[in-house]
């Protein structure tokens, strides 16, 4: 309780930060993406991770407008890099599942690409199953909404969480990202990049695009590659960083 009173505050004091961490393309390495992490600067504790206060936020309600300020600042960050003449990359946000519940987020989204004067495949909106199937003729609606602004949408944490294959087609996301069990599970000696493997095939037979989460080693980074997995995020090629320190992987336009 504690937690979530400070946490309230939190949004007011300016406490939450972003830090960006690079996807890379599998092929050649280049940053072509990042995704947006949240972070509460907490006046006692320090640098606090989601696993520490999204749960509170989830239970009291805050993820909503929390999930407001992390759309918009986003929007804030592209429109600042530009300005400095960096060469932008699409960025992903990360949804809770009361965001499509009590918030119009296609609106939201709209508003924030707008002020900011961005083009909409500049965002990219995560989702997760659980999300996806929780009012699942709700979400096709919003899902098409937000399709047709030209936002690109994706699946986080593929094949970890409660799902059917046959919404694969009917939510029409334009990319899976395997979950990051799954990539851990790739290590010399193992037979274990089958999940891996068979998630990549079945993306591409659907026509999307394939991110792998949590990539730490080289024998990772190869047996995805080899397997035709496109983009690749993790410690081996960076961490969540904050968003100066993120400007530098961008290029600069002139
Ligand atoms: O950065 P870290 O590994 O601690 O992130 C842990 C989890 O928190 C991830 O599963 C991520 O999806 C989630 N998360 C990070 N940022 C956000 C956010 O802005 N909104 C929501 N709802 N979840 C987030
Ligand atoms: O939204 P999602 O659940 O994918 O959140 C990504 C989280 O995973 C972030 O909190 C990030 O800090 C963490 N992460 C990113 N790369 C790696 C990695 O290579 N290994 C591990 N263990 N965690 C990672
Ligand atoms: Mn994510
Ligand atoms: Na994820």
């Amino acid at each position: 309780l504690l937690l979530e009173n400070q946490l309230r505050g939190a949004l007011e004091r300016g406490e939450l930060r972003l830090h960006y961490q690079p996807k890379v393309c599998a092929r050649g390495h280049a940053v072509v993406a990042a995704e947006a992490l949240l972070r509460w600067q907490h006046p006692e504790l320090g640098l606090l991770s989601p696993g520490r206060f999204v749960p509170v936020a989830e239970e009291s309600g805050l993820i909503v407008p929390m999930g407001e300020w992390v759309i918009r600042e986003t929007c804030r960050q592209l429109r600042a890099w530009q300005d400095e003449g960096r060469v932008l990359v699409p960025v992903a946000v990360n949804l809770s599942a009361q965001q499509f519940v009590h918030q119009d987020i296609v609106s939201l989204v709209r508003e924030a690409l707008d002020d900011n004067d961005l083009p909409a495949h500049l965002l990219e909106l995560e989702l997760t199953e659980t999300m996806l199937m929780r009012d699942a003729d709700r979400t096709v609606h919003i899902l098409a909404q937000l399709r047709a602004m030209g936002v690109s949408l994706a699946i986080d944490d593929f094949g970890s969480g409660y799902s059917s294959l046959a919404y694969l087609k009917r939510f029409q996301v334009q990319t899976l990202k395997i979950d990051r069990s799954f990539v851990h599970d790739i290590r010399e000696g193992g037979e274990d990049g089958e999940i891996a493997a068979a998630v990549i095939a079945l993306a591409h037979n659907l026509g999307q695009q394939v991110v792998a989460e949590g990539v730490e080693t080289e024998y990772q980074r190869d047996f995805l590659t080899r397997q035709g997995c496109d983009l690749l995020q993790g410690f081996l090629f960076g961490r969540p960083q904050a968003a100066e320190d993120f400007a530098s992987s961008l290029g600069s336009a002139q």
